[in-house]
Formats: structure tokens, C-alpha cells, sequence
């Protein structure tokens, strides 16, 4: 199949399933919660992340129906992070997938709420998945609550936090990043493998590997697409990085030299990927990623 056709119907497909997971309505007069969670959810967004579980669940030879509940889970838990990340306590942020950030909207509290009951929806999908196994469910729950807990994402975030206004190494910045936005990238390519029942520390190794490259690979041409994108074509703020007194891969290095290493990286990415069958979809999911609008 063609790669946008193939795309497109792994999009619709977590679409379908994330308006199911947050379909609930309770009439007891807390609907608001409902409501701000399917905001924030269906505004769009790549859906990178839903569609690396459903792709590396298809290359270690699994079906989309086993991969769709942890790849909601994960998509469920991005958005906490990006409506947590834009709060006035954090980034303050106003625009978010082309919409007015959740707390813009439905006010600070309910916007915390809304992060808090998306990352526990996500558990209570993964722990209720039917078609995998009791021992593949644990894994895949105990690795994605690590990726993105303390020793993931959230200390990455903390590292972030710490380092504002302060001048930090490359290598600093190559160690918060790979925390915050690579360990969910490597736990998309993980929980497919789980999701594939493919659990052999090899192919775990080869994914998380993939996921790691493609983490920093995506950072740096995030952080070039704040200096240099559109803020209407990304939906969202730019040119916040410098504002806030951040170090990124740009303002270390400079723009040359990000190219090459988001070129180098993804070459790493795709590297990783030789122990996965039918990966030409994966192949051009990454060129696709780095060469993202401008
Ligand atoms: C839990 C508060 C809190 C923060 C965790 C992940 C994170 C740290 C904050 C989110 C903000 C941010 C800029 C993260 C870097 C990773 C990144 C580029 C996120 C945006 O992901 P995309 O481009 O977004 O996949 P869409 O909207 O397409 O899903």
C-alpha cells in the first residue's frame, strides 16, 4: 500500500478508537472533564506516536486491532504532557494544535484535571486490553508508566526546568531531551513490539534504540521549526525557545550543524529498523518527519 494511504488509515483508525476511549458521558454533572479531555484530544495532531506502535506492531508481524489500545494510551498521555507543559506554571502557553490551549479554554484547575484523568485513562485502556496476554499487558504498562514517569519524560522535564537561563553542555541537552521526548518515542516503538507479543530483549533493544535516534532527530528540527516555521502551519507558538531563555540544539550548535546531525540520526533511526520486517512504512514515516514543513 502507499505510504499516505497507509498513513491516513492508521490515522483515521486512532482517531476512531481515541473518540471511543473518551465517548463516556456521565449526567452526574461532571461532563466538563469529558469535555475538556475530547478538546485537547481530537484537535488534531500528528498522531506520531499511535502510528509507531501500529507500524512496529505490523513489522514484528502483529495486527492493528492488538496494537490501537496502547497506542491510544500513548496519545492519551502526550496530550497530559502537552496540556500540563502549557500551563502558566510551566511554558504559558496560548495556542496548542491550532486551537486556544486547554486551560485558555476550561481555566487552570480543570486543565490540570483533564492532564491527570487523560494519564490515568490511559492505564486503566492498557490494563482492560483484551487481546493481549496477562504478562504482555504488565510489561507493556510497567515500561510506559517508567518512560513516562520520573525516569522518563518527567525528569526530563525537570532537567528542562533546571537548566533555564542556565548555560548547559551539549551533552546536557542531548541527556534532558532524550528523557523528555525521546522515552516516549521509544516506548511507541516498544509497545508495539509488546503489542506484537514480541518480547525478546533484542528486538526491545532495536526499538528503543530506533526510538532514541529518532528522538533527538525530531528535537532538533523541532527546535529549528521554532526559530524558523510557521506558527499558523504548526499550530502552535514559535519562537518561544529563545524568549524563555532555553538552550537548544540550534542556540549550541547552530543551524548547520543540527542539520547534519538530524540527518546522521535519522540514518541511526533507520539503521535500527534492520532486524524489523516490511519496514519500507517506518523507512518513510522518518524521512517524512525530518523534512516536516517549515
Ligand atoms: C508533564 C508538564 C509535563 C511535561 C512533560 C513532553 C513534555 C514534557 C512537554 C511537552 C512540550 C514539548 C515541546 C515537548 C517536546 C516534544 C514535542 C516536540 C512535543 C510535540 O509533539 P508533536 O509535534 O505534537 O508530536 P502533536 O500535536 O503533533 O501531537
Amino acid at each position: 500500500m502507499e505510504f499516505q494511504t497507509r498513513l491516513q488509515r492508521d490515522i483515521d483508525a486512532v482517531e476512531r478508537a481515541l473518540q471511543d476511549y473518551l465517548s463516556d458521558s456521565c449526567g452526574q454533572g461532571y461532563d466538563r472533564i469529558f469535555e475538556a479531555a475530547r478538546y485537547s484530544v481530537l484537535a488534531g495532531g500528528k498522531r506520531l506516536r499511535p502510528v509507531l506502535v501500529l507500524a512496529f506492531c505490523r513489522s514484528c508481524g502483529g495486527e492493528d486491532e492488538q496494537a490501537l489500545p496502547f497506542a491510544c494510551a500513548l496519545e492519551l498521555i502526550h496530550t497530559y504532557s502537552l496540556i500540563h507543559d502549557d500551563l502558566p506554571c510551566m511554558d504559558n502557553d496560548d495556542l496548542r494544535r491550532g486551537r486556544p490551549t486547554s486551560h485558555k479554554v476550561f481555566g487552570e484547575a480543570t486543565a490540570v484535571l483533564t492532564g491527570d484523568g487523560l494519564l490515568t485513562r490511559a492505564f486503566e485502556i492498557m490494563a482492560q486490553h483484551k487481546s493481549a496476554s496477562p504478562q504482555t499487558t504488565l510489561q507493556a504498562i510497567s515500561y510506559l508508566a517508567r518512560a513516562a514517569g520520573m525516569h522518563g519524560m518527567i525528569g526530563g522535564q525537570v532537567l528542562d526546568m533546571l537548566s533555564e537561563n542556565q548555560q548547559i553542555d551539549i551533552e546536557t541537552l542531548k541527556r534532558l531531551q532524550t528523557l523528555k521526548t525521546g522515552r516516549l518515542l521509544q516506548a511507541a516503538a516498544v509497545l508495539g513490539c509488546m503489542a506484537a507479543e514480541r518480547l525478546d530483549e533484542e528486538t526491545l533493544r532495536q526499538a528503543e534504540a530506533f526510538g532514541a535516534y529518532l528522538g533527538l532527530a525530531f528535537q532538533m528540527q523541532d527546535d529549528l521549526l521554532d526559530i524558523e516555521g510557521d506558527s499558523q502551519t504548526l499550530g502552535k507558538t514559535i519562537g518561544k525557545d529563545e524568549k524563555s531563555g532555553k538552550s537548544t540544539f540550534p542556540s549550541l550548535l547552530g543551524a548547520e550543524k543540527c542539520r547534519k546531525l538530524i540527518t546522521e540520526m535519522s540514518g541511526q533511526a533507520l539503521d535500527a529498523l534492520s532486524s524489523f520486517e516490511n519496514t519500507a512504512f517506518l523507512g518513510e514515516l522518518v524521512e517524512k518527519l525530518i523534512d516536516r514543513v517549515k
